[in-house]
């Protein structure tokens, strides 16, 4: 019998990997997709299974994390083995300005789709994955951060990603659920949101690289983050729900990076060396033709910022068996030349006379 799993945020980064991956383990996959005025299934388009073809494995349902009925509705007819709570308001910047509504989608819909699995009656057979974040430890209180270190979380998604771990635990602990929170360290890859500063680099640089754009504009270049790729990271989701015991693990590379580091080493991906001048919101990066291409805009700085991340995996080593197969520089340099490539679609586009258009966040 094949198992039957249920992704919410399917149309995301992580639930676009994570959907591959059952799927090839032989799962039938479900998934919740928004309904939006424009199509945004663009990351699973290559998974589609027409639902009338015999056998299909893949099927998708409009729904959303702040509506407990659909919610409610969804879980009874699917009636999942496993469910994947990936879906969120996953941007730190952007939570600032809309706090509530990533309290209801982030905090309340955990809760919702917890007591879902408990009204129907699935405690024993559904099992749950949270998606927790290193956005946890925010005013880090030690370093590497582990499952024992003390969060403090530094923006409305931190605290609402808070209640949502602690909710989870506490289903865990009352109704002896299998539930458990994956505290995911930075992860990245071509299909990553462009607005994440890792793909808004990689973009830009490669415009920057063919003259579609002139300058790339930053925030804190100081911001220090522990990147790995989410093609691994999504495995480990599913390895935390085949345990006999559902606990909480740390996924991290336990390396660290700058912004700045960031952005020279996918410039250098693309033949461009940078020399950094000036400090603070003053400072400028200029390539060898002394053009300036990276500037810092104070507009990207946050009310409250996460200076430094640093992941300890060691629990996620020795009892997962946790070994990241893509290097930080490998990612890097796959997501400059995805970015590359689409970029030289623009570049055609514009030789024949039609607007690229170009959108800086
Ligand atoms: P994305 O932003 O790429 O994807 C988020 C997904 O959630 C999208 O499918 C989005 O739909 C969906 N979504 C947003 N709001 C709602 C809602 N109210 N109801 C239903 N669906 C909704 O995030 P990632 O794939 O990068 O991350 C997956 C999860 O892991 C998120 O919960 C994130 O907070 C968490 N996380 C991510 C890390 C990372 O580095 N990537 C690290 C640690 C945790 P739509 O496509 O329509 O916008
Ligand atoms: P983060 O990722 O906030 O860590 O959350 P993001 O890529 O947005 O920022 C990382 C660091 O870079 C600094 N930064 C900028 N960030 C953005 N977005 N745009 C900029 O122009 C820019 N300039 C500098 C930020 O200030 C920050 O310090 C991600 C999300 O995926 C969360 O959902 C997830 O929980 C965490 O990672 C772990």
């Amino acid at each position: 019998m094949n198992k039957i799993a249920l992704i919410t945020g399917i149309t995301g980064q992580d639930g676009a990997y994570l959907a591959e991956f059952l799927l090839q383990k032989g799962y039938i996959v479900h998934g919740i997709k928004r309904r939006s005025s424009l199509f945004n299934t663009d990351r699973i388009d290559h998974l589609y299974q027409d639902p009338h073809v015999k056998n299909a494995r893949f099927f998708l349902h409009f729904g959303d994390l702040t509506d407990a009925t659909n919610l409610i509705r969804i879980i009874q007819q699917v009636q999942p083995d496993e469910i994947y709570n990936l879906a969120a308001m996953s941007h730190v910047a952007v939570s600032f300005d809309t706090p509530e509504y990533t309290a209801n989608a982030d905090g309340i819909g955990t809760l919702r789709l917890l007591e879902a699995i408990r009204i129907l009656g699935l405690e024993k057979k559904t099992r749950f994955y949270q998606a927790s974040t290193s956005e946890l430890y925010g005013l880090v209180q030690e370093t590497p951060q582990k499952e024992t270190t003390p969060f403090y979380p530094r923006s409305p998604y931190a605290v609402a990603k808070l209640y949502a771990y602690w909710i989870t635990v506490n289903y865990r602990e009352a109704y002896g659920m299998y539930a458990c929170n994956g505290i995911l360290f930075n992860h990245e890859s071509p299909i990553r949101g462009e607005t994440f500063v890792t793909r808004k680099i990689t973009r830009a640089l490669a415009r920057i690289k063919l003259g579609l754009q002139d300058c790339l504009y930053l925030g804190n270049l100081d911001a220090l983050r522990d990147w790995g790729h989410a093609k691994d990271y999504v495995e480990m989701q599913w390895l935390m729900l085949q345990q006999e015991q559902a606990e909480d693990f740390v996924i991290a590379t336990g390396v660290q990076y700058s912004v700045r580091q960031f952005v020279d080493i996918a410039a250098k991906e693309l033949g461009i060396t940078i020399t950094w001048q000036g400090s603070g919101v003053e400072e400028k990066g200029y390539d060898a033709q002394g053009r300036c291409i990276v500037q810092v805009d104070a507009r990207y700085f946050r009310p409250t910022e996460v200076e430094t991340l640093l992941g300890d995996p060691s629990k996620a080593k020795e009892k997962l068996g946790w070994t990241p197969k893509i290097t930080f520089h490998e990612l890097v340099a796959e997501m400059v030349r995805e970015d590359l490539k689409s970029a030289e679609r623009d570049e055609l586009v514009k030789k024949h006379g039609f607007a690229a258009y170009d959108y800086h966040e």
